[in-house]
């Protein structure tokens, strides 16, 4: 008591805060249900193929199909969608999207253009659709004649991607969507006993598919899983768990994010008892946690789309277009926040990545360049979040930056430390001869000063040098103990 009482109201939230909002999915709900095929493990994977996908920061996702040959539209009519999902709309009939695969010839593919451009980006992996939910496929599957074998163009894009990207020293992940409109044994429910059979039959198709994934490109480093919300697959924890253990040892490292596999109840991502199922939490769709809290602890990564309107290629962008700004913004909150921002294209029918993204794809490779010393191998660091921007911090070194989106009217750049962590040092990344002013007030706090004449429209990058002081330097002076 005689220690609480010691304590400000503020001091004592702090404590309570520590003790009650640790990380891990919610602890206060953490029960200990048994569960033949629930999470695998409790906490983070800690091997090396798991720290590069840690470390990775920037990714590109590209999805790629014969939607993009209708890039949206049908008859002359703009499909209001995601453009991958005109298959669906009343607009354009079945028949007609089930026969596009027959005018599926990209002459302009190249991949290793794509590859070399994804580089420039400054992505360090890339995540591409093999199948999506049409169930098309961009490789010569064995299991099914809906594939790039069976166009015009005939050849294995899958492979060909592997190899560009390899080449570049991209990690190569492979989207893979369980729903499959093309198989006749698909289903998003099980009602008769005709669907269970049916879909027992689709099943082992679709683990066919995967094995021949891994065998025909054991390049891959993971599998990112799309589609599984169905209740027929919620029923299915047996079997995907199984499958998940079957892919895992195909590939040593492989890793698989919380899209796959369902627990004994259906639950999805997280298990009854809210542990996560898979080795990254694969929740974050075109949208972003805004504090630590909110990713408890787990590895996440965040996928996102340029314009409203498009995962595979759409010819008329709608609504909100991010810009270069904005994209790199959502990059840095992701690897401030222990993330990685994953940025989608949509090349379209004949193999072209079209000029906006390339536009974009160039001015975020433009800031990476100068910048990306504070986003790859970064992650949080745990200083309060100041309103010029982000904190992040290299786990291998410990080096900190403050990546600054919004400069001070003032000049003045709050930094609030850690007990006994002092700053000594502050430079511009790209200017490290121009060391800015420190001034010291109470509370760990220190002031920065800069106030350039002209003002930086990019995003820019301040690195943190620190003391740990041992003797707990805290001026007495401008700490009064009230
Ligand atoms: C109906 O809501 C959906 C369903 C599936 C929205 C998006 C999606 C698919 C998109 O086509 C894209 O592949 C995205 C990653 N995925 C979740």
């Amino acid at each position: 008591m005689k220690i609480l009482y010691h304590l400000t109201q503020i001091q004592l939230l702090i404590v309570f805060f520590v003790l009650g909002v640790g990380y891990g999915q919610s602890d206060e709900k953490r029960t200990n249900i048994t569960l033949k095929y629930g999470a695998e493990r409790i906490g983070k994977r800690t091997d090396q193929p798991m720290q590069d996908w840690r470390n990775y920061g920037l990714g590109q996702f590209i999805h790629w199909g014969v939607y993009a040959i209708p890039g949206g539209h049908w008859d002359g009519k703009y499909y209001a969608g995601a453009a991958e999902w005109i298959r669906s709309w009343k607009g354009m009939p079945n028949e007609a999207y089930d026969n596009l695969y027959k005018e599926f010839n990209p002459k302009k593919f190249n991949a290793n253009a794509w590859a070399k451009q994804a580089k420039e980006l400054g992505a360090k992996y890339v995540i591409i659709t093999t199948k999506h939910h049409d169930g098309f496929c961009l490789w010569p599957s064995e299991y099914t004649d809906y594939t790039i074998a069976n166009t015009p163009y005939k050849k294995d894009i899958i492979g060909a991607l592997v190899e560009a990207y390899d080449k570049q020293g991209i990690d190569v992940y492979l989207y893979f969507s369980i729903i499959d409109w093309n198989h006749f044994g698909y289903k998003s429910k099980l009602v008769t006993d005709k669907d269970r059979t049916d879909y027992e039959v689709f099943k082992e198709f679709t683990r066919n598919q995967l094995i021949e994934l891994l065998t025909r490109y054991p390049e891959t480093k993971g599998l990112w899983f799309d589609g599984t919300w169905d209740a027929a697959w919620k029923a299915q924890a047996s079997y995907v768990y199984d499958l998940d253990k079957e892919l895992r040892e195909m590939i040593p490292g492989l890793i698989i994010g919380s899209r796959f596999r369902p627990d004994d109840y259906g639950n999805r991502h997280f298990d009854a008892n809210g542990n996560m199922m898979g080795d990254y939490e694969q929740g974050w769709e075109r949208k972003m946690p805004n504090t630590i809290e909110e990713v408890h602890g787990n590895d996440w990564d965040c996928v996102m789309t340029i314009p409203e309107n498009q995962w595979g290629y759409h010819s008329d962008w709608r609504g909100h277009v991010k810009t270069s700004n904005e994209l790199i913004e959502m990059l840095v909150k992701a690897v401030a926040l222990d993330g990685n921002f994953v940025l989608n294209f949509g090349p379209d029918g004949l193999g072209t990545i079209r000029k906006e993204e390339t536009k974009l794809a160039k001015q975020v490779g433009e800031w990476m360049k100068v910048n990306s010393t504070a986003i790859y191998n970064c992650g949080y660091l745990d200083w309060e979040k100041q309103d010029w921007g982000y904190f992040t911090t290299n786990r291998i070194t410990q080096e900190k930056y403050m990546v600054v989106f919004n400069q001070p009217i003032s000049g003045v750049y709050t930094v609030k430390t850690k007990k006994g962590v002092s700053v000594e040092k502050v430079y511009l990344l790209d200017n490290p001869g121009l060391e800015l002013s420190i001034e010291k007030t109470y509370n760990n706090e220190f002031l920065i000063q800069y106030n350039p004449e002209n003002h930086p429209e990019e995003p820019f990058v301040m690195v943190i040098e620190t003391n740990k002081d041992q003797n707990n330097s805290d001026n007495q002076y401008l700490q009064p103990k009230i």
